[in-house]
């Protein structure tokens, strides 16, 4: 009970000491208070306003034999911050990299890969073979960079109906920051991309959301709220628009309902992503999402989530602390090793 009430007030005087030192930020006679935003110079075109969809399209190699429009969706995406390609993926392969993730879940004392479950090592990412099978199994875990280690999650994560739309909307050199697959709704509150998922150019970032079975409504698909790509970035405090947990002076939780008010303040809509396997869904890296609770606990929501950046972001796997020589190159994306893992590399073919 008292240690309860302690907790509160140690969290409701850190509060106010935030505020106060955001005011003071804000208002130091010293040095003039910017808004934080991106950097307008780096934006991908599509970004940038007066940059016409035709001339993006012209600047990529041609791409022929596209299932859809590319000039359509990516107008749709500039406007709402992200698009649905229908029925663009083999399902043979979407399966297979589930039946990879089945292989090395029995199998877990076998593989370093890294994961993260619920309430086990303080939410830290963790080797799989350190974390307990029924944990690996539960709800709340994530795969964290299987790619690195299949090369069936590389070519679909390359695959050439994918490609031209994530060039487009980023820039012809792109590269994989960093991918997670989910057995299970993650349930995570509302937020940004971004100020997490952190390159060199923060506003180099496209995500792709690949289920690996149809979405079922009480499975808690993803939610987002469109056109909440262009709301006014979120300042952290002392380290603008990125979060870290060391010198930030607000949370996650601040930005979560910061991101809940402002996009209700501007009567932006929120919508469920009921899709199919075999499409994907492309999000911006500014759109504001989530995962919906899990109503039925029995249904999963196997998907594959991709987070792209360039190469002008990332210039090695985040993981490296030096540039590979040769780095491989999938259907036009640069796909860097991971240098802790190289005995895994394409483990499964
Ligand atoms: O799939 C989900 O539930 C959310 C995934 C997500 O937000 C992400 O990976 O950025
Ligand atoms: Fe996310």
């Amino acid at each position: 009970m008292i240690k309860s009430l302690l907790k509160k007030i140690y969290h409701l005087l850190k509060k106010i000491l935030a505020y106060l030192n955001y005011f003071i930020l804000v208002h130091n006679p010293f040095k003039k208070y910017v808004h934080p935003e991106f950097n307008a110079d780096s934006l991908p075109f599509i970004d940038q306003v007066n940059f016409s969809i035709e001339k993006i399209i012209n600047n990529l190699p041609p791409t022929p034999n596209l299932p859809y429009n590319l000039e359509e969706k990516l107008e749709f995406f500039r406007e709402n911050g992200y698009v649905v390609l229908e029925n663009i993926l083999p399902n043979e392969n979407l399966d297979k990299i589930w039946s990879e993730i089945e292989y090395v879940t029995e199998n877990n004392e076998k593989f370093n890969i890294l994961g993260l479950a619920h309430r086990f090592n303080d939410q830290k990412e963790t080797p799989i073979n350190l974390i307990p099978k029924d944990k690996i199994k539960g709800i709340g875990t994530r795969f964290i960079d299987f790619h690195d280690s299949s090369l069936t999650a590389k070519n679909i994560l390359a695959h050439p109906n994918l490609v031209p739309f994530l060039q487009a909307s980023l820039s012809p050199n792109i590269t994989v920051f960093q991918s997670l697959i989910f057995k299970y709704s993650s349930q995570q509150s509302i937020h940004q991309d971004f100020p997490w998922v952190t390159t060199k150019i923060p506003s180099h970032l496209v995500a792709a959301w690949i289920p690996m079975e149809d979405v079922h409504i009480d499975a808690g698909p993803l939610f987002y709220y469109p056109k909440s790509h262009r709301i006014p970035k979120f300042d952290f405090g002392r380290t603008g628009i990125i979060y870290k947990e060391d010198q930030s002076l607000f949370s996650p939780d601040d930005f979560s309902k910061y991101l809940l008010r402002t996009c209700n303040k501007l009567q932006l809509k929120k919508e469920v992503l009921l899709i199919k396997k075999g499409d994907v869904l492309i999000w911006h890296g500014a759109l504001a999402h989530g995962g919906m609770p899990i109503n039925d606990p029995k249904r999963t929501r196997k998907s594959f989530v991709v987070h792209y950046s360039t190469t002008d972001g990332l210039s090695q796997h985040r993981r490296a602390d030096f540039p590979e020589k040769n780095p491989d190159k999938f259907n036009g994306v640069t796909i860097f090793s991971n240098p802790l893992l190289i005995h895994l590399k394409d483990f499964f073919k």
